[in-house]
C-alpha cells in the first residue's frame, strides 16, 4: 500500500494538556508517527511519498474561512501578547456556552480561543498550522491517488483530525483530513463516499460536517459517550438530519469490549456501508481501541487488527486510510501497520 507521509507532523509538539485541574504531558507526541513510519518501512508495505502541493481551497470546501484565519495566525497573535508564550502552549480558558454570542468574532485572542475549540486538552503550538496544513495535503494525496486507480492508500500524519469540525479544533485535532479526503473524493466525481470511523472516540467533527448530507455517509464505532470523550455527542440515535437522515450511524460499546464484540459491530457497519453504495471509503484509522492503550477502555489485541484490515479489505471499495487516535506509542506502528497489511492481503 502507497504511504502519503506528513514531513513537517513534529512540527506540531504539544507539551501539556488539562487533566482533572493540572496540565500533563500530551498523549499526542510526535514518536507515535515515528513508530508507524519505522514499522511501514521494516515490513516494506509499500512506496512512501510526500504530499502534492494543494492550494487552501480543497481545504476551504470542509472548514470555515474565519477559523482557517484564526489557525494560520494564532501563534502569532499568543506570542504578541506577551513573548514568553514563545515557550509555552496556547490552551483556551472561556468558551461561549448556551446563552452566549458565537456570531461576533472578539477582539481578544483568548476569546477567539474558546469560540474555536471545545476541550483543554488541545495545545496549539508553533508549528501547528504548518503541520496540520500539510496533514490535510496528505489526506488530499492519499485521496487523489486511489482516484489514479490505487486499490487503497495511506495518509500519515499528525495532529489527527476526526474531532474537528468545520469551525473548531479539540480532542487533538485540527483541521479534518478524514473529511477533507471524503470531501475531495466527491469533488472528483465520486458520487457517494462512505466514512468508517473506527478510533476509540466518536469522530464529533467528521459527523458534524456531515449530518445533513445524504453524499457522504458516516459510520463510527466508538466508546458509548455516557462515559467515553467527547461525552456529547456519538448516540445511536442520531440518525443524520434533512437531506442526510439516515446516512449518519453511530455503533456505540461500553468500556471493556473486546475484540468478538467489536468484530460483530465492525460487521455490521461494513453491511450498512454496503448498502449504500459507496464509489468509495475512508477509514479514520484510531489505534486506540488497543487493550495498552493509556486513555481508552476497549481490549483489543495486536493481531485481531490484522483481521480488521483483512474485514475492511473484503468490501471491495477504493480505500483511503487516514491514522488517528492511537496512544500505546511504542505499539502503535505494529497495530497501525497490520490493519494495512491485513487488507492489503485480502484486498484482491
Ligand atoms: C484523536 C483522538 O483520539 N483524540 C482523543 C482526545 C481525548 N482527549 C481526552 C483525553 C482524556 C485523558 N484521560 C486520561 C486518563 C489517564 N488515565
Ligand atoms: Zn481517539
Amino acid at each position: 500500500m502507497r504511504t502519503i507521509y506528513n514531513e513537517l507532523h513534529s512540527l506540531h509538539h504539544g507539551k501539556v494538556e488539562m487533566f482533572r485541574g493540572e496540565l500533563v504531558p500530551c498523549f499526542e507526541v510526535p514518536a507515535r508517527a515515528d513508530y508507524v513510519l519505522r514499522e511501514l518501512q521494516e515490513r516494506n508495505l509499500g512506496p512512501i511519498e510526500s504530499a502534492d502541493v494543494f492550494d487552501d481551497a480543497a481545504i476551504a470546501r470542509v472548514h470555515a474561512p474565519r477559523y482557517l484565519d484564526f489557525l494560520a495566525n494564532a501563534w502569532t497573535e499568543w506570542v504578541a501578547l506577551d513573548p514568553a508564550n514563545a515557550g509555552r502552549d496556547a490552551l483556551p480558558s472561556y468558551w461561549p456556552i448556551r446563552t452566549f454570542r458565537s456570531d461576533v468574532l472578539p477582539a481578544s485572542f483568548a476569546a477567539r480561543m474558546g469560540l474555536f475549540s471545545y476541550d483543554a486538552g488541545t495545545p496549539l503550538t508553533s508549528g501547528t498550522w504548518d503541520a496540520a496544513r500539510a496533514g490535510a495535503c496528505c489526506a488530499l494525496t492519499a485521496a487523489a491517488r486511489v482516484r489514479q486507480g490505487e486499490r487503497a492508500a495511506f495518509a500519515l500524519t499528525r495532529p489527527p483530525g476526526h474531532h474537528a469540525g468545520s469551525d473548531f479544533f479539540g480532542g487533538y485535532c485540527f483541521l479534518n483530513n478524514a473529511a477533507i479526503a471524503a470531501q475531495s473524493l466527491r469533488n472528483s466525481g465520486v458520487k457517494r463516499v462512505a466514512v468508517l470511523d473506527i478510533d476509540y472516540h466518536h469522530g464529533n467533527g467528521t459527523q458534524a460536517i456531515f449530518y445533513e448530507r445524504a453524499d457522504v455517509q458516516f459510520t463510527s464505532i466508538h466508546g458509548d459517550p455516557h462515559t467515553e470523550y467527547p461525552y456529547y455527542l456519538g448516540y445511536a440515535d442520531e440518525r443524520g438530519a434533512g437531506a442526510g437522515l439516515g446516512f449518519n450511524r453511530n455503533l456505540p460499546l461500553a468500556r471493556g469490549t473486546g475484540f468478538a464484540a467489536w468484530r460483530e459491530a465492525l460487521k455490521d457497519a461494513l453491511t450498512g456501508i454496503a448498502g449504500c453504495k459507496p464509489g468509495a471509503l475512508v477509514v479514520s484509522l484510531g489505534l486506540d481501541t488497543f487493550e495498552g492503550d493509556p486513555i481508552a477502555g476497549f481490549t483489543l489485541a495486536t493481531t485481531d487488527y490484522l483481521r480488521i484490515g483483512e474485514d475492511i479489505a473484503r468490501a471491495g471499495l477504493p480505500t483511503v486510510f487516514v491514522f488517528e487516535g492511537g496512544y500505546a506509542v511504542a505499539e502503535v506502528g505494529v497495530n497501525a501497520v497490520n490493519v494495512l497489511d491485513g487488507f492489503m492481503q485480502h484486498a484482491g
